[in-house]
């Protein structure tokens, strides 16, 4: 995994240099950004589970995904449907406090698509609960960081595109 700080200083390292204006610029706004990010963590964390079921019952509940002959019918695939929202929750916070989206490379895109095209998991109703928790999560953390959290949330959609 990199973060902000690793990406660019390897940047710099490859090319035997100091950091350049711009790479330094992107350095102090992601410092700057600090005291932003530990606080959309903190509320992501103390809120995750409420992110979760709202995420759920804005796009999911109800459709033809929950009924019988659904992905998510029987309690064992809603379940699993749930615990993969989490995961996006906590690696895509766990990005926002990096501000690098390698994490959710590694982590949970990585074969992603090939396991649920394999198990019949529909793409593009998890790119709409991707969507809808993006939405969520940013009526909870506030406009800003609520910002910052969508990149790694679409990072995630267009990974699964
Ligand atoms: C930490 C990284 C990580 C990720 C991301 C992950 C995803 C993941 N989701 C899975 C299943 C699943 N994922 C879903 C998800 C859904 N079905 C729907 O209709 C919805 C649209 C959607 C929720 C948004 C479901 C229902 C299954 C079970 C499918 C089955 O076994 O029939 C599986 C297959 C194994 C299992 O059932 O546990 C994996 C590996 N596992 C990991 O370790």
């Amino acid at each position: 995994m990199q973060d902000a700080i690793t990406s660019l200083i390897n940047k710099s390292d490859v090319q035997g240099k100091y950091l350049d204006d711009n790479a330094l610029e992107k350095l102090q706004n992601y410092f700057h950004s600090g005291d932003m990010r530990s606080r959309a963590a903190t509320a992501v964390s103390a809120n995750a589970k409420n992110i979760v079921t709202k995420t759920v019952a804005q796009s999911l509940l109800y459709t033809d995904i929950t009924g019988p002959g659904g992905n998510m019918y029987t309690c064992r695939r809603y379940a699993a449907c749930v615990r993969d929202l989490d995961y996006f929750l906590r690696y895509a916070t766990y990005a926002m406090l990096a501000g690098d989206p390698s994490i959710l490379d590694e982590r949970i895109l990585n074969g992603l698509r090939e396991t649920y095209n394999s198990l019949g998991v529909p793409i593009g109703a998890t790119i709409r609960a991707v969507q809808a928790m993006k939405e969520v999560t940013a009526s909870i953390v506030g406009a800003d960081a609520g910002r910052e959290m969508g990149v790694y949330f679409d990072y995630i959609v267009s990974g699964l595109s």
